[in-house]
């Protein structure tokens, strides 16, 4: 960081020892498992910046937007739209944590045997090193799985600005009507937060922005089909992952920087690693920044990621919003039809998810696919034995993974990647 900004992060409560003590294992970790990768597009220089800034400059953005009296909306989920956030003038921040920081705190209000994505953002902010949910005039929780619906009753005891948008479990037209009832809630707390007035315009402006956010990420999947692989699945990840903090205009102008680059080098046949290298597919639970371990893993060991079937990733990203309407009515129903093909493991039944992850593998050439879980996530733990199975009738070989934040299980996990890798070579 080229600024001192230690005044702005005592101004947010934030206890400065333990927030250097994460700066300096999140700066390690991503020098070990960015910066030392071979061949990078010379356009993730921007991502790198933004990486070394991501409790700084983006921090002193935010802090300045509401010093203009814009408010910042800060969520963990992709079902919250960013383009009702947007619509509101708001700034929107994703605030899921990947680090295990805070844990003792967080167990003191949580069972042990409750997943590492909810500790962390327990442990985050009992331990006052967020500086994006102290940032934040709203925090939007919501009722998705039993882990987080519950977590959040506590968490509203030390996160008083909580908000608990509901999500149905089922597809059926009443677990429509109740999102879309939801969506028209959480407009209307908005609009109170804000002070702004939600109309077709101001809408049509937040769907185009967060559509054209899309697209570019749509872009990056696409070239990632390309034999050799010309960006590795960890730059891609860290791009799905700087999508939920960038600035969402000068983030898309940054991705489709690196499109062209990486399109240039699929025209040359160019790639991060050689032809031929065993591709893998990614499914399960979204991996929040600095979760990497599983994926530099895969790919120090002789594989590269071609796709990631996360939340931070192409569940999060499919499917763009029809901005076409000419009313609020017509473009909420548009944004409700795009949320509610969501196929998080939250939903049941949940073939739609089945089913994607087979197109993904088939679209992206994968010679397998790694299903990820979280240990204690019911969701996606259960879920990936149906998974496995589908697969496997598909013809497609899977390795079920289930780990957690720790670097305890790293040398046993390589091994079983490791196998897996030798399992699905050509
Ligand atoms: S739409 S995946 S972002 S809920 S890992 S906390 S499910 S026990 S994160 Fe998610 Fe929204 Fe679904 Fe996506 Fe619970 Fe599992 Fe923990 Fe999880």
């Amino acid at each position: 960081m080229t600024t001192d900004y230690r005044q702005m992060w005592t101004d947010l409560g934030l206890d400065l020892e333990a927030h250097d003590a994460l700066l300096g294992v999140l700066g390690n970790a991503y020098k070990d498992t960015f910066v030392s990768q071979k061949n990078r597009p010379e356009s993730m220089g921007y991502f790198d910046f933004v990486m070394s800034e991501v409790h700084g400059l983006r921090i002193k953005e935010l802090q300045d937007a509401r010093a203009e009296g814009r408010k910042v909306v800060g969520t963990f989920c992709v079902f919250v739209p960013d383009e009702l956030i947007l619509a509101a003038d708001a700034v929107s921040v994703g605030l899921c944590a990947g680090a295990e920081f805070g844990f003792g705190e967080a167990e003191k209000l949580l069972p042990r045997n409750t997943c590492s994505l909810i500790k962390s953002f327990f442990g985050f902010k009992l331990s006052k090193v967020c500086p994006y949910i102290e940032a934040s005039d709203m925090v939007v929780g919501e009722t998705t799985c039993d882990g987080k619906k519950k977590a959040y009753e506590t968490f509203k005891g030390i996160q008083p600005n909580l908000y608990v948008m509901e999500v149905p479990q089922m597809k059926k037209p009443a677990d429509r009507a109740l999102l879309k009832s939801e969506y028209v809630n959480f407009t209307s707390a908005l609009e109170k937060l804000t002070g702004v007035k939600i109309d077709a315009e101001r809408l049509k402006k937040g769907i185009t922005i967060v559509n054209n956010r899309r697209k570019a990420l749509h872009r990056l999947a696409a070239l990632r089909a390309a034999d050799p692989e010309p960006i590795s699945g960890l730059d891609a990840l860290l791009i799905n992952q700087v999508a939920f903090y960038d600035n969402p205009l000068r983030f898309t102008e940054s991705v489709n920087k690196v499109c062209d680059e990486i399109e240039a080098r699929v025209k040359q046949g160019k790639g991060v690693f050689p032809k031929g290298t065993p591709r893998v597919l990614m499914a399960g639970c979204p991996m929040a920044v600095p979760n990497w371990k599983l994926p530099a893993i895969v790919e120090t060991s002789g594989a590269v990621l071609v796709g990631e079937e996360s939340c931070v990733g192409e569940r999060g990203t499919r499917n763009l919003v029809d901005g076409s309407g000419g009313t609020v009515e017509a473009l909420m129903d548009a944004i409700v039809d795009r949320y509610f093909q969501i196929d998080c493991a939250i939903f049941t039944p949940n073939d739609d998810r089945l089913n994607h992850i087979i197109t993904m593998a088939r679209d992206y050439k994968a010679d397998g696919v790694i299903l990820y879980s979280l240990q204690f996530c019911s969701p996606y733990t259960i879920e990936s034995f149906s998974v496995e199975k589908n697969l496997a009738d598909k013809g497609i070989r899977s390795l079920r993974i289930d780990t957690d934040y720790s670097q305890e299980d790293v040398g046993q996990l390589k091994t079983r990647v490791e196998a897996f890798l030798e399992v699905i070579k050509k």
